[in-house]
C-alpha cells in the first residue's frame, strides 16, 4: 500500500460526503498518482466501515463492469466489486430523487442470493453453482461521484463502484430452471427500447462474474457468506436518467423490473 490510515480516512470521508451530498468531484488519482489497488479497496472498506457505524446495513455486494458493452463503454478490461447498502434500496415500481443524485445511470443486472459461504482462492463454477440459492432480476442505479464520468479503475474502486441506488424486482427463480446465457433481457426507458443483451453479456455466463468475486474476496482473506444477494454486473451499457424517465427492464423467464425517476 503506498497511503497511509490517515490519507484513506481523509479519502473515504471525502467521497462518501460527495455521494451523500450529491455533488461530484474530481478523480482522487490525481492527487493521489501513486495509490495502488490495495488503496483502493481500502478507502472503499471505509465508505462500508462509515456506513456501518451509523447503523447502516451492507444490502449486498457488486461486480461491476462485467460485460463487453460496460467494458467497452468505459474503456477498461478488468471487473470491479463494491457493496450496496440497506438505505439505497428502491421498492419494484418506486420513485427515484434525482435531487439525491449527481448524473445517474441505469443497468440492468442478472443477480444471485447464495445459501452456502463462498470462499476464495480456488473457488470455481461448480462451487458456485451448489451454493445459489436462488436467481432474481435487478436494475442498478449508477452514480459516479467523479465530475464528467471523468475518472480510471482505482477512483472507481475507492468510489464504491459508483453503488448509488438498486431496484430488485420480477420474480425469484431457482437457477436450474434458467439458462442464465441466454436470458434476454430488454431496456425501455419511457416506453422505449434503449437496449438489449442476453446474459453471457456477462463474462460468459453471468456466475462467472460471483467466482471471481470469491476469488477477489478470499485473496483478501474474507468470504461470501450465506444469504448474500450479489449483483453480477450490467448485461448491457449504462442508460443515462433524469427526472421524468420511466425505467422498465423486461428479464426473460424473471419478469419485469421498473422505477420513476422525479
Ligand atoms: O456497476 C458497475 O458496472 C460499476 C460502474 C463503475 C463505473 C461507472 O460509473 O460507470
Ligand atoms: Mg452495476
Amino acid at each position: 500500500m503506498k497511503l497511509d490510515q490517515n490519507t484513506i480516512a481523509r479519502l473515504a470521508e471525502h467521497l462518501e460526503n460527495a455521494e451523500l451530498q450529491a455533488r461530484d468531484v474530481t478523480m482522487i488519482t490525481g492527487e493521489h498518482p501513486d495509490m495502488d489497488w490495495d488503496d483502493a479497496y481500502a478507502i472503499q472498506d471505509e465508505i462500508r466501515r462509515r456506513k456501518e457505524s451509523r447503523g447502516h446495513k451492507t444490502a449486498g455486494l457488486k461486480a461491476g463492469l462485467t460485460s463487453f458493452a460496460k467494458m467497452k463503454q468505459m474503456g477498461v478490461t478488468t471487473p470491479v466489486f463494491g457493496f450496496v447498502s440497506d438505505y439505497m434500496a428502491v421498492p419494484d415500481g418506486g420513485e427515484i430523487k434525482t435531487s439525491e443524485l449527481i448524473h445517474p445511470k441505469v443497468e440492468a443486472e442478472i443477480c444471485i442470493v447464495t445459501k452456502a459461504a463462498l470462499k476464495g482462492p480456488g473457488c470455481h463454477m461448480a462451487a458456485v453453482l451448489a451454493a445459489t440459492d436462488f436467481v432474481v432480476p435487478a436494475v442498478e442505479i449508477i452514480d459516479s461521484r467523479y465530475r464528467d464520468f471523468k475518472f480510471d479503475l482505482k477512483s472507481v474502486i475507492a468510489d464504491n463502484t459508483s453503488a448509488s441506488r438498486f431496484v430488485i424486482g420480477g420474480r425469484m427463480r431457482d437457477l436450474a430452471d434458467l439458462d442464465l446465457r441466454t436470458l434476454g433481457v430488454v431496456l425501455e426507458k419511457n416506453g422505449e427500447v434503449m437496449t438489449m443483451a442476453a446474459g453471457a453479456a456477462v463474462l460468459g455466463q453471468p456466475l462467472a462474474a460471483v467466482v471471481m468475486l470469491a476469488n477477489h474476496l478470499g485473496a483478501r482473506g474474507q468470504e461470501i457468506p450465506a444469504g448474500t444477494f450479489i449483483m453480477t454486473g450490467g448485461v448491457t451499457e449504462a442508460i443515462p436518467v433524469k427526472a421524468g424517465d420511466n425505467i422498465a427492464v423486461r428479464f426473460q423467464d424473471l419478469g419485469t423490473v421498473s422505477m420513476r425517476f422525479v
